[in-house]
């Protein structure tokens, strides 16, 4: 929660609006609008907690459905950020949970590029992790977006050149990203020729065990529980 309200405060003073919504939703939301069609390897009953026989209700598998029902509903632009808990049929271990919290971010207006995604998440790092951090973008696959980067950020304790936090690769991933389809744009009745738009996603547990320097997942487990002073009323 102490990692949560650091990034809602980031955005906010980007003039981000903070969403909430349900946690079960359909698959229409779920998938089917993400781009991710009938037949996706992530829409199989193996890996998403279905309420139906017929796969058509679920628990949401992340974030998205959230946007997807903002940029169906709110006028244009938009600059929302989606934080929440989201759950997948995984095995428990240590650095996996049948329930996480992820936090999505999304941009919709004319004129929007990739330039913009670059400056906005560079920020979002130098304020989470200091003024001198350097990070790097590399090409990635989503279905949801065209193109797709993941962001690394410089290790702070070598400065790139490998040690044991890094495992020697002098880079740490932080999260995924990319222009938002204009498939995904046009099935939520958004004219793709008129805006574009970007997003990203992140885990937020993994976020805090890089931070707080937490060996095993499942001791998050105990801090759930606990509100932040915040919501304390
Ligand atoms: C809409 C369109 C696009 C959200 C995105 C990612 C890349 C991503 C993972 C990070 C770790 C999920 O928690 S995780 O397992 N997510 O890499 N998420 S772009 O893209 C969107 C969202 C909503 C309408």
């Amino acid at each position: 929660y102490i990692v949560l309200d650091e990034i809602k405060d980031i955005f906010v003073g980007m003039g981000f609006e903070i969403l909430e919504d349900r946690e079960v939703e359909t698959a229409d939301y779920n998938f089917t609008k993400l781009n991710c069609l009938e037949g996706h390897p992530a829409r199989e009953w193996t890996d998403t907690f279905y309420f139906t026989e017929d796969s058509s209700i679920l628990l949401r598998t992340q974030t998205s459905p959230m946007q997807i029902h903002a940029m169906e509903t709110r006028e244009l632009p938009i600059r929302i950020l989606a934080p929440g808990r989201v759950y997948r049929k995984d095995e428990v271990d240590a650095t996996h949970s049948p329930m996480f919290h992820q936090i999505e971010g999304l941009v919709i207006d004319k004129g929007i590029t990739m330039a913009d995604l670059k400056g906005t998440l560079e920020t979002l790092i130098k304020a989470m992790y200091g003024q001198d951090s350097v990070v790097r973008f590399r090409p990635h696959h989503f279905p949801f977006t065209e193109p797709s980067c993941e962001m690394d950020v410089q290790c702070h304790k070598c400065g790139g050149k490998g040690c044991p936090t890094c495992k020697g690769e002098g880079w740490i991933e932080v999260l995924g990203a990319g222009m938002i389809h204009p498939k995904v744009l046009e099935m939520s009745g958004i004219d793709s020729e008129e805006y574009t738009g970007w997003a990203f996603g992140m885990g937020l547990e993994r976020l805090a065990m890089r931070r707080f320097k937490i060996s095993d997942l499942r001791l998050i487990c105990l801090l759930y529980t606990s509100p932040s002073p915040r919501d304390r009323g």
